[in-house]
This record gives C-alpha cells, structure tokens and sequence, in this order.
C-alpha cells in the first residue's frame, strides 16, 4: 500500500508539473529567443544544415530526416508502414516488405534509430529501427535513405530493447518486453510465473549489411526495456534493463512495483558467439519473414525462415550476470568509454551507474547475492559506481557529449539534467516543453559525440505552436551543449512520436548520397529501358503494360482493348537519368496508390477496371512546363468484348 501511495504521489506531481510548466515556462523561453540565438538555428537559404538528425516516428512506423540545427524536416523514409505518397507498401515491388508471419502488416510503432558503427564511431552506411508491435528490425540504406530490409523476430513480444548496434556492426539486438510462453502455447495466463520467458535476439550483420539471426537467449520471464552495447573496454557485453521481475500478470502499474531493485541483464555475447561456434544450443521451430530489397532488381522479395537457434544462458558459464538496480529502471545507457553503465529507475529520483571494471571484479570474486532462475545476481554495492542523487523525478534516458558530461531526461519534472561522469555531480538542469522522453546528442552512442547539439525528444506539445484541434504532433527541442550551460534554441514539431533519434555529421554521409538510379544498372524483370520496347501484352485476364516515362509524355499514352474484369498491371520505367527528376503515376479508379517513380526507376502498380469507357491516367509530380500534359487514355470495353489489343504513342 504504502508503494502505491508513492506512486500515486509521482502521479499527482507529474500532473502539477505538466499544467504549471504550461504558463510560466513558456513565456521565460519566449523571452530568452534573443537574436543571437535565432542566428544559431539560422540556415541561410540555399545552405546546408551541420547534422542529420533520423527520428523515429513511433507509431507513424516511419523514421523521418531532420537537418540540425535548422530543424527543417528533409524526408519521411517510409519503413514499417505504407507510405502513399511514393507507393511504398503498395506497389508490386514494395508489397514483400510488410510481410510477415501473422500476413500483410501495413503499420508499425518504431522506436530507436541506431547507425552503423565501425571502431565505435557512426559510419554512416546504414541506419537500423525496431518494430515494436510485431518485431521486427528495419536496415536503412544511408546511400539510397530507402528500408533494404526488415526481419521479423521469432518468439518475441514487444521489441522495445531493440536495435541497438555492436561497435563495429557485429550485432543488432532485439529484446522481448513483454514476457511471454517460450515457444508459444495456449496456457492459463495466471501460470506465467515461471513458465514465461523472456528472449534477447542477436542479429548477426555481414559486411554488405545483411542480416540474420545468430542465437536467441533463452532469459527468464521479465520485461526486457532497453539495452546498450558495451564499447571500448566493455565491447563484447551488451546490457538490458528489465521490470517487473516480480513477474505479475495483472495490474502491473502497482504488481511490477512491489520490488526495491530490478536488474540489468550484462550479456557476454562473445562468449556465446564462441558456444554457438562451437555447436552450442538448440535450433527450435519458429516462424518469420526475412524481406530483402534488391536495388539491382528494384524489387523486394520475402523467405519465410523456420528455424531459430537458441542457448539456455545457464548452459554458458560466465555468459550472463543481473545487476541489481532500484525502481523499475528504463533506460540503460554506457558511456563513451564503456566503464560506465546507467540504469536509470522510473519510480526514482536518483539515478544508479554501474562500473564495468567493478562488475569483472566482482565476477572474479563471485560476489554474489543468490540467483534469478540461476542466474547469478551481483552485490548491489560490488558493481556500483557512484549515484546521482535527486537529478529530478523519473528519469528514463542518458546520453553523452566529448567533454565527460551525461544529460538525462526526466519525464515527470519535465527538464534535462546535465551531470559530471565521475563526480556524479549536476551541473546544470534545464526545463523542456514538456515531458521528454528520448534526448538525442549526435554520436550520443557511440565512443565520439559531438559535444555541440542536444535534441529532447517532448511527448506533449500543448501551447507551443498553433493549435490544430485535438490531436497534436510532438515536439522537439535543441539546445547548444557547447558551454556550461544548456541553452535553448529551437522549438520544432515532428512526425509520430518520436521515441529516440540518432545524429550525425552531414560530412559522413552527404557525398555518399546517390543522385540517381542508373538506367544501365536497372535489372527490374520487367524494367523497359528504352521506348522503342514499350508493348501492351494480355496472359488471359491479366493485362501487361510495359510504360516509359519521360519529359513530357507516356509511351504508350493510347491503350484499348482492356475489359472491365481485367487486372491490369502498369510496369513503368522512368527513363530520365537527371537528378531530380521524378514523375508519377496515377490512374482514376486505382485503389492502391499512386507511383512515384525516380529517374532510372522502374515500379509497378495494379488497376482493375470496373467501368466501361474512356478513363484517364496522368503524371502526379510537376515536371516541366508540360507536365499537364503529360497523361493518357485507356479504353475499356464491355467484359467478353471482341476489342482487340492496341496501344500507340503519336
Ligand atoms: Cu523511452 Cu520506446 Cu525508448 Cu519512448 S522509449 S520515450
Ligand atoms: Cu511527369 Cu509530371
């Protein structure tokens, strides 16, 4: 009783909290908008910005492109959801890519961006998301900013400790949050104690960034929050926050309260790449799509996979270990040397850092006290660092800059708390508008931040922009991390909810970024590649358009002979090879999407007629000055007519 009253008072003062930082707080921030500021957000027109900033778009399921510190929104990559504005998930290529074990899934929660790393520095070749609802994780080319690949994670239930990178890409992680029957099996939920399990998925990556399941940890059945991938000394551990080791089933708001400490899992997946090497653990039965993007064939393809090797962590000594940590900890995060690992507890008010030297001593020792389903747990006191004491009131996530500061967020006080790594002192504390979630310090995770940009990711927006009715978009904020102290800069609103982020120098990227999809390199099956090839062909009720498209016409732009009952499907190539010049396609009546086709792109979409008559198709982007007259006619003729096949251009 006496914990749900303390939860009940965390209730009450994030509420206090909430609607007084609507009045007073805002205003000061008004105030503090001096012109030197504005012009540390000024990106002058026809400039480029310093950063990338990829925020998740939450339950968008799409990751969006931000350049830092302008705020301006470049791009919505489309990835676990379809995306009409391009096609995505609707056209014939696109389709394979929302394949899943439980069929067609065209949405996703997405949650935490993490890019590539190489000597634990971002590379910038891929960025990896995870799905939250159905999980899965996404590789996202930085060359193309197009979803390469999505792999479904098998017996796993809300992959929320996900997808966290290793420091050279050796790993991607994918951790179940919720608990569930391993594999699955109809039984009594009230049996879950015990008879639950919580596996943590290693992703193996290979050079060319494809990926594929290594092993599965066969962990016991707690809720795996979140996770960081040792680095530097601490390279070949991976650490994951979990709650409710109490293991309730019902009520969890007060029943996964009721222990002091929960744990951080610390994983030796070296040592279990070396079991598994050596033929350890057992491959089960399990059922998952693997979807692939093939920029060669421009075409996506699905393998249903059937098999899943899995490693009992008690079967590898030494492998796993809990550190105990108080209050329902969320985040877990590792400095950028790798010695320091942050549980940060929902229900506190302090924070708990964990010592990687003082955990391998305290293995060494065997400083333990007893074990989780025989898993050996640390003293408390042998693997603690330091505490920050009263940082603010729930604390959920901590990233770094190059000059040995954490900042936290805290989600019930609202505001960013700047500490000193070591001293464990606060240094700085800043309000944010309101309740942030994620912060964002580019290279924040990795061995080199930059110390120079922070982004708090707010999951109210209340009276910070104009109001658009009821529903609101979330809201961002930077602050300049260069000086002793945080200051605010920029205020802008973002796509979904935007859980996590990850930055990066636009240098390590820009010149990679591919300006058009070359025509020679065009292997798309049914790619036309020159007018001259363009045809109408009809397999029974399947009609095949073979379309080009270029300033400022259709070949052919004249079909007749389709027949209400026909599906007809448009294969078309854009033949422009400058960049920057797309057209689209639509055609009335279609009831999948439009195209949006690239230069030297070839996409096909689907249209069954139902009406006889004369219906026309046109191009949807503006592109030249006859792009109005850029469209078609196809006739349609009665079902069983004897209207013979014809297309023509003039
Ligand atoms: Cu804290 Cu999904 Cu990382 Cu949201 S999670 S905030
Ligand atoms: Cu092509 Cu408008």
């Amino acid at each position: 009783m006496k914990k749900l009253n303390s939860i009940l008072a965390v209730a009450i003062f994030s509420l206090i909290m909430v609607s007084c930082g609507n009045n007073n707080e805002s205003k000061r921030s008004g105030g503090a908008m001096s012109s030197n500021v504005a012009e540390k957000v000024y990106v002058a027109p026809g400039e480029h910005d310093e950063y990338y900033a990829f925020l998740s778009g939450g339950y968008s399921g799409n990751l969006t492109v931000y350049g830092l510190p302008s705020g301006r929104m470049l791009k919505e990559i489309p990835v676990f959801s379809q995306f009409p504005t391009n096609g995505y998930g609707y056209s014939e290529e696109t389709t394979p890519m929302l394949e899943t074990s439980f069929g067609f899934i065209p949405w996703g929660d997405a949650h935490h961006p993490d890019i590539s790393q190489t000597n634990g520095e971002l590379d910038g070749r891929w960025v990896f998301i995870n799905e939250n609802n159905t999980p899965r994780i996404a590789r996202i080319s930085l060359e193309y900013f197009e979803t390469e690949e999505i792999i479904e994670i098998p017996h796993s239930a809300g992959n929320h400790s996900s997808s966290f990178v290793t420091e050279n890409t050796e790993y991607v992680v994918a951790g179940t949050r919720f608990s569930v029957p391993y594999p699955q099996e109809d039984i009594a939920i009230d049996q879950m104690k015990g008879n639950f399990k919580g596996p943590l998925t290693f992703i193996a990556v290979d050079e060319n960034g494809g990926m594929s399941i290594d092993f599965q940890l066969k962990m016991p059945g707690f809720n795996y929050d979140l996770s960081h991938p040792g680095r530097g000394d601490s390279h070949g551990w991976f650490f994951f926050t979990t709650y409710n080791t109490e293991e309730a089933h019902t009520l969890q708001e007060v029943n996964a309260s009721q222990n002091d400490k929960d744990f951080i899992a610390a994983v030796n997946w070296k040592k279990i790449q070396e079991y598994v090497r050596n033929g350890g653990g057992e491959e089960i039965d399990a059922n998952y799509a693997h979807n692939v993007f093939n920029h060669s064939t421009q075409t996506a393809t699905t393998t249903m996979m059937n098999k899943v090797l899995t490693v009992d962590p008690r079967d590898v000594e030494g492998a796993v270990f809990f550190m105990p940590t108080p209050k329902s900890p969320h985040g877990c995060d590792v400095d950028p040397s790798g010695e320091y690992i942050i549980g940060n507890g929902k229900l506190s008010t302090d924070l708990t850092i964990h010592s990687f030297s003082k955990m391998l001593k305290a293995i060494e020792n065997k400083d333990f006290d007893g074990d989780a389903y025989g898993i050996p747990v640390l003293n408390f006191d042998a693997t603690l660092a330091g505490v920050v004491k009263d940082g603010g009131l729930g604390p959920l996530h901590t990233e770094f800059d190059d000059k040995g500061n954490a900042y936290t967020t805290f989600f019930i006080s609202s505001e960013v708390v700047k500490w000193k790594l070591g001293t464990w002192e606060v240094l700085d504390r800043q309000p944010s508008f309101y309740s942030v979630g994620h912060n964002m310090i580019p290279g924040g995770n990795s061995r080199k931040p930059d110390g120079k940009y922070m982004v708090s990711l707010n999951k109210i927006t209340k009276d910070r922009y104009l109001p658009t009715g009821p529903e609101l978009e979330h809201s961002a904020q930077l602050y300049d991390i260069s000086g002793e102290k945080m200051e605010l800069l920029l205020d802008f609103p973002t796509h979904g909810e935007p859980h996590y982020a990850a930055g990066i120098h636009a240098d390590k990227i820009k010149a990679n970024s591919k300006k058009i999809y070359r025509l020679d390199e065009n292997k798309h099956e049914h790619a036309t590649l020159n007018e001259s090839e363009t045809r109408v062909e009809r397999n029974g009720n399947e009609v095949h358009v073979y379309m080009t498209m270029v300033r400022s016409h259709f070949a052919p732009d004249n079909i007749e002979g389709i027949k209400v009952g026909d599906k007809v499907y448009f294969h078309v190539t854009n033949l422009e090879q400058d960049f920057d010049v797309p057209h689209g396609f639509a055609m009335i009546g279609a009831n999948n999407s439009e195209l949006l086709i690239m230069p030297g792109q070839t996409k096909t979409t689907t249209w069954e007629p139902t009406k006889v008559g004369v219906w026309p198709f046109y191009c949807t982007d503006f592109c030249s000055a006859l792009h109005q007259e850029m469209q078609g006619y196809i006739r349609v003729s009665p079902k069983g007519s004897s209207q013979e096949l014809k297309w023509s251009l003039d």
